[in-house]
């Protein structure tokens, strides 16, 4: 099984916290500048992004789609609750999925040299990540329990907005105190990038 996957990769990383989770080994392929336009650095998927995943003869894109994919073929018994039926979790899943989005807009904005400052646009996705971080503190109790697929999007979501200076000026007391306590579990710092 490959992993295409960056080594900072937010979507990239709820998947491998997961493949640590369930104790599955996998060849990571780093797909470098996911700016690029190669289709062949991310499996030849149309989208190029990733994480894109091949297991056999099977392609999968999509990290959702990747875990739901794992889940189904690995770990009938779900432990980490990634085939959930319930609304606000779904929810929570989208806000953390759109938040996530936001943020690869404005660095890949930034990092193919166009001002994101003072642009309706990429004032909008700002605004996105500020609601949606507001969204999950008031649902903040979807993540004190044991650790599940929701929990390793959160400290995905929560490193790399801090990573590379997205995070908003926003006292999140609770979520703060989740993803700390969800980023000291080994699953998860094996899968931190060193620098
Ligand atoms: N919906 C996709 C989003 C994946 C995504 O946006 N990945 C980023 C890296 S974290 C990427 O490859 N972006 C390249 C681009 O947007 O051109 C998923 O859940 O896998």
């Amino acid at each position: 099984m490959q992993l295409y996957y960056t080594p900072h990769s937010h979507f990239s990383r709820k998947v491998r916290i997961l493949l640590e989770g369930l104790g599955v080994p996998v060849e990571l392929v780093n797909s470098g500048d996911t700016a690029n336009l190669d289709p062949a650095r991310f499996g030849h998927s149309p989208l190029m992004r990733v994480p894109v995943l091949r297991d056999g003869d099977i392609w999968v894109f999509d990290s959702d789609v990747i875990a739901a994919h794992l889940v189904r073929t690995l770990d009938p018994s779900d432990r980490f609750a990634v085939l959930r039926h319930d609304i606000t979790g779904l929810n929570a899943r989208s806000v953390m999925n759109g938040v996530m989005t936001a943020e690869v807009e404005l660095l890949l904005a930034a990092r193919t040299g166009l001002e994101t400052n003072g642009q309706r646009r990429f004032d909008k996705a700002r605004q996105v990540i500020a609601a949606g971080l507001e969204w999950l503190e008031q649902h903040e109790g979807l993540f004190a329990g044991e650790p599940d697929y929701l929990c390793f999007h959160l400290v995905s979501m929560w490193e790399h907005l801090h990573r590379f200076g997205y995070f908003p000026p926003l006292a999140l007391p609770q979520l703060t105190r989740h993803a700390e306590r969800v980023g000291e579990l080994p699953i998860v710092v094996a899968t931190r990038a060193a620098s």
